[in-house]
């Protein structure tokens, strides 16, 4: 049971993380592009303090870097991913979006992980094995079709897989509510899924119902559907500057920051120092990933299957 500073902390690394990564990008002393999840940390942080991460996977998106170090709470292996360096958790090959681990897998195909997500539930079901798919995907995702035929076959088949649905209104540039026909609840009741839902971006109150959730799923081995609202305080990827937001929309969940919520229940004195060591350990882990080796060339086809 992890207490209030401890909570602060892992969801202070993931904005850390985030905001020095944009940094390192503006200087141009990262190249290519990215995307942060500064808002959003509290649904990687709330869920993945919740699940047997020995026993269960966790699939992810394009915006990973969240769930990564809510794993790891590893900023260096992950900065120097990013950056394609040795040291990196993937020696460099999968930079910013595709990322492994023993029980964590990402891609930047959008709504791409979530058929994986399905074959690994249902491997899982047959093979008899403990604990369940955390498959975490964007709004932009439900309205693509593997994503629809997932759901039907997940549901079909009742295979332990928890949809987790991040849903920051926005697919890029586009607001999903202006191409997105009915609503994701109608839709996951058709597919006789259960479906639950939180809408302040609060840690404790989606905690709480993932941890309903995730006992439906693992209690009957059946698939669930959890969707949380939340709002994505940094652009879609490093040079977005947001001009699709209306200034108002930004400003209202601006307020409803939800790492000042939970900063507020700490004292004024342990929330600083929470906040400069980490600011501390993120710098360094930054400074080491950049100063350190780019890949051997003789390992170039480690990770490459034969
Ligand atoms: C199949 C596919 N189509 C388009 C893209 C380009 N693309 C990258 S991210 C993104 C938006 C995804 O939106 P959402 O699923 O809501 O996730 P969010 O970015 O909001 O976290 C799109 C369309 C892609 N990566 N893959
Ligand atoms: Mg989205």
């Amino acid at each position: 049971m992890k207490n209030k500073n401890n909570i602060y902390k892992s969801l202070y690394l993931i904005r850390s993380f985030e905001q020095t990564l944009e940094t390192y990008f503006s200087k141009g002393q990262i190249r290519g592009t990215t995307h942060g999840c500064i808002g959003q940390e509290v649904i990687a942080v709330a869920a993945i303090n919740n699940i047997n991460i020995e026993q269960d996977w966790i699939t992810s998106n394009h915006r990973c870097h969240g769930h990564f170090l809510a794993i790891t709470n590893d900023p260096l292996v992950l900065a120097a991913e990013i950056m394609g360096k040795n040291i990196g958790v993937l020696n460099g090959r999968g930079a910013s979006q595709h990322i492994r681990l023993k029980h964590f897998l990402t891609n930047g195909i959008t709504g791409g992980m979530i058929p994986i997500a399905c074959g690994l539930a249902l491997s899982k079901k047959l093979k008899n094995e403990p604990g369940i798919v955390l498959a975490f995907l964007g709004d932009g995702a439900m309205n693509e079709g593997y994503v629809m035929e997932s759901l039907n076959l997940a549901s079909i088949y009742h295979v332990p897989i928890l949809f987790l649905l991040e849903n920051n209104m926005y697919a890029m540039s586009t607001r999903s509510a202006n191409v997105t026909a009915g609503n994701y609840q109608k839709r996951i009741d058709s597919y006789d899924i259960p479906y639950f839902e939180t809408k302040d971006n609060d840690y404790f109150t989606i905690k709480k119902t993932f941890q309903e959730a995730y006992k439906f799923v693992k209690s009957q081995t059946k698939p669930a559907f959890m969707e949380c609202k939340t709002f994505r305080f940094c652009g879609h990827s490093k040079s977005d500057k947001k001009e699709y937001m209306s200034q108002q929309e930004i400003q209202k969940w601006n307020l409803e920051d939800p790492l000042l919520k939970i900063r507020k229940d700490i004292s004024e004195e342990e929330a600083i120092k929470i906040e400069e060591e980490v600011k501390t350990i993120v710098k360094e882990a930054f400074q080491t990933a950049s100063s350190s080796s780019p890949p051997d060339p003789t390992i170039i086809l480690k990770h490459v299957a034969n």
